[in-house]
């Protein structure tokens, strides 16, 4: 089902379901040749979540601030490129939306481990904000926290669980969101964790 958080904000319940086993066979892969590591903040704090990249700019954070990267500082390598499955699975969902030709260059795979959050932030590293974000949430649930444009807005919770799409576009672009802390579990594919992959096009 299609749900309108807020004016460009697309919550598509179960859209990514259908894919999910090739969608996982493909992640699964990924994370193992390019284990996700700890970014951090610019104050010198490790970020509670693990993240890796792929696409052709990689989200980086370090003491030197946030931006994304064509290699992977692990490695000096440049990231691997989107599956099909993940590049198709970003078009449609963006179409639903309204967003006809979303091309995102850029996939970041937020792990989060039961106790791991994301604060309230906005997405501001990239350079057109007239594209949308996507992002797919796969494994143990999650209370989104979606708040506005000032910090100061309330966030409203939102209970994502595996396989929902959500597509951040207009005004909600720009919003302050984050994740509450992952609440301990077991998902029968995905096992003890939240896994989220953020599409965007960076640059
Ligand atoms: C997550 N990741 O669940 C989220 C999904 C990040 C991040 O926030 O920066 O890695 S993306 C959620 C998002 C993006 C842009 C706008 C809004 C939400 N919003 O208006 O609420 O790991
Ligand atoms: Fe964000």
């Amino acid at each position: 089902s299609k749900v309108m958080l807020a004016p460009g904000a697309c919550w598509l319940s179960g859209f990514a379901l259908p894919c999910m086993p090739v969608l996982w066979s493909c992640l699964a892969q990924h994370l193992s040749a390019h284990p996700p590591r700890q970014m951090m903040t610019p104050m010198g704090y490790p970020m509670s979540v693990r993240t890796s990249s792929m696409g052709d700019w990689g989200w980086v954070g370090s003491a030197a601030g946030y931006g994304y990267q064509a290699a992977d500082p692990a490695n000096h390598q440049p990231w691997p490129a989107m599956p099909e499955v993940i590049l198709q699975l970003a078009a449609t969902a963006a179409q639903q939306a309204g967003y006809a030709d979303f091309v995102p260059d850029s996939c970041l795979i937020n792990v989060y481990a039961p106790g791991s959050k994301m604060g309230l932030h906005q997405d501001k590293d990239e350079q057109d904000f007239t594209q949308p974000i996507v992002s797919v949430s796969l494994g143990l649930p999650a209370t989104f926290l979606f708040g506005g444009a000032r910090r100061t807005d309330k966030p409203v919770k939102i209970p994502l669980v595996h396989g929902d799409v959500v597509v951040w576009g207009g005004a909600s672009r720009r919003f302050y969101h984050g994740v509450a802390p992952v609440q301990p579990g077991q998902h029968p594919l995905i096992g003890p964790q939240r896994i989220n992959l953020t599409l965007r096009k960076a640059r």
